[in-house]
Parts: structure tokens; sequence; C-alpha cells
């Protein structure tokens, strides 16, 4: 059958992909992988519409998240099933993401059935269609703390194999630091978008620590960016349903269904913690990291949290 016949597609890429990871390449001065590059003169030609709301970040910065909390907000009431038969990388579309067998994000998004669309992307700022600015969308920008950032984004490219390989833990560190990962330097990403914000007014800029303090008062600013506001009953819901142990459990939350993860090297849901980078960073290699951080980070109005 079809069904068959794409299944074994399918496998037969995952099988190659996990043979070759992907190197990084320069891509218009940022590092980048073909994946989220093959697909470029169509995405630069995204239709984006007034109404469509991009969920943007560096990679692992509390990306599934947030873009959960707003699925829910909007489409948990209209939509119940959706909860248990469409993963979440279906409903919120990963914008450049072009995986052969896999998928097309960009079609994904071209199809999406239901309004606003909730679009995902990892592009840094000046990479985003300018059809978003131009209709005025709404963006929602979630940012992380720079160490626990590295420590999750190791994890991931240990577990994903369309990630390039993530090597030794100390040269993972110094390639973070030198701004060699995916979708280029965490620094110049958290400042791109922040700058941004100053211009483009429609950014909400949120940090995944705010989020882990106190998810109710997020969910609040949010809503409140989004224009809307839901019944108490809902709000509970969202915030009951987003909490780390039941998005962990939550087959259509935590890409158990995706295949070219591998859980046993790591789960996608792996701590949801701030300050696990304590677990990893030697007293040595946290020197150095906050000697060259304070280089970097010039920008008094931008300031993370490492702990809560
Ligand atoms: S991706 O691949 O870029 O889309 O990944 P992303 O979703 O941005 O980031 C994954 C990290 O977010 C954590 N996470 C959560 N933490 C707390 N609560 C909830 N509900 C939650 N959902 C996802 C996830 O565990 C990854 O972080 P680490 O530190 O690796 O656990």
């Amino acid at each position: 059958t079809a069904e068959t016949d794409a299944y074994s597609k399918m496998s037969l890429e995952t099988e190659k992909m996990k043979e070759s990871r992907p190197e990084l390449f320069d891509f218009h001065g940022v590092p980048m992988i073909h994946y989220f590059t093959d697909n470029w003169e169509n995405i630069q030609n995204f239709e984006a519409r007034p109404d469509d709301i991009l969920i943007a970040t560096y990679p692992k910065a509390g990306t599934t998240w947030v873009s959960y909390i707003l699925d829910l907000l909007y489409f948990s009431q209209t939509f119940a099933d959706r909860q248990a038969s469409i993963p979440i990388y279906n409903r919120v579309p990963f914008l450049e993401f072009e995986v052969p067998g896999i998928g097309s994000g960009k079609d994904l998004a071209d199809h999406l059935p239901t309004t606003p669309r909730l679009i995902k992307t990892h592009y840094p700022v000046q990479f985003v269609p300018k059809s978003f600015w131009e209709q005025n969308c709404r963006v929602v920008y979630v940012a992380r703390n720079a160490k626990d950032n590295m420590v999750s984004y190791y994890h991931f490219d240990k577990m994903n194999m369309i990630q390039p390989e993530a090597g030794e833990w100390s040269s993972f560190f110094q390639r973070f630091m030198d701004g060699k990962m995916g979708f280029g330097s965490w620094y110049d990403h958290v400042n791109g978008w922040w700058k941004k914000k100053q211009t483009y007014s429609n950014i909400h800029y949120m940090y995944f620590e705010d989020l882990a303090e106190d998810t109710g008062r997020e969910i609040d600013k949010l809503c409140s960016f989004l224009g809307i506001s839901p019944s108490a009953d809902v709000k509970d819901k969202v915030v009951s349903g987003v909490q780390f142990d039941n998005m962990k459990k939550n087959k259509m939350a935590n890409y158990s269904t995706i295949p070219v993860m591998d859980f046993k090297i790591s789960p996608f849901m792996r701590k949801g913690k701030v300050g696990d980078w304590k677990n990893h960073f030697t007293v040595a290699q946290n020197q150095v990291f906050d000697e060259d951080y304070r280089k970097k980070m010039k920008d008094p109005t931008l300031q993370f949290r490492n702990e809560i």
C-alpha cells in the first residue's frame, strides 16, 4: 500500500541519516546545516498572514514548551481531538525544516487548517521571511540562559541523527562559545532578536527561567500580549498540561513519534530544569565561560538568570 511504501521510504531515509550526520557550513555568515537551508528560496517567499504567530527561539530554549502553551490556549477547547492525535511538530510547523521522507515545515504551514497559524523558527532575526514584518505578525521570542541552553543543545546533538555530531563535551563547550553551532552563535541570536524588539514592537521577549519560576504568571503575560482572555478553567488546564512531567509523558508533546531521535541516548524532554549546567560545567570551565560572556554580552538591558 501507499502507506507501507511511505513507511519503508522513511525508514530508508532515517537509516541513511544515522550513517551520515550533516556538517555545518557558512550560510550568509551563519553556521547552518543543509536541512534548514535547502528550502531557502521558498521560505524567503513565505506568505505570512496578519494573524500568524511566529514562535522564535535559539534551539533548546523552550520552543516546545511555549508552542504547546499557545496551542492549548487557542485550540484545546475547539479542537479537542487534536490533543490525542496530532503531534506538536505538526500543529506548529517548523518553518525551515526540510527533510526528505520526514517533512517540509513550509508545506505544512501553507496547509494548516487552523487559525491563527502558530509557526516555529530557529532562524536568527535577519533570516526571517520579510512577510512576517510586513504583515506586522505577533512574534513570541523565548530565550534561555546560555549555560543551560548549551547543555541542552549538547544532549540534543548527541541523540538527534539530523544534527551535527556533538563530539566531546569539552569541544562542544568551546564551539558554543565560538558560535560554531547550528543557527549560529547563541550570543548573536539573543542579542539580534533583542535589538529587533526596539524597532518592531510586536515581539514578546520571554525567558525560560521565568516560565520555570511561575508558569501561570508568564501565561498571563502571554495572553495580554496576544489579546486573549482564557477562562480560569482553561488557564488551569493549560498550566497543568504544560508541566514538565505531563509533557514528558504526553506522546503528542514529547517527540517520541519522530524517527530521527534516539531516546536511548537522551529523551527530548530531558530534565527541564534551570541550573542543570552545574552538573556539566567544571569549575575551570565556568570561569572561562563567565569571563568570555562578559566580553560578549555588553548590553546591560539584556539580563539572564543562570539559576532561580
Ligand atoms: S527544540 O528542539 O529547539 O525545539 O527544543 P526546545 O523545545 O526549544 O527545548 C527543549 C528543552 O526544553 C525543555 N522543556 C521543558 N522544560 C520545562 N517544562 C516543560 N514543560 C518543558 N518542555 C520542554 C526540554 O526538557 C529541553 O531542555 P533540557 O534542559 O534538555 O531538559
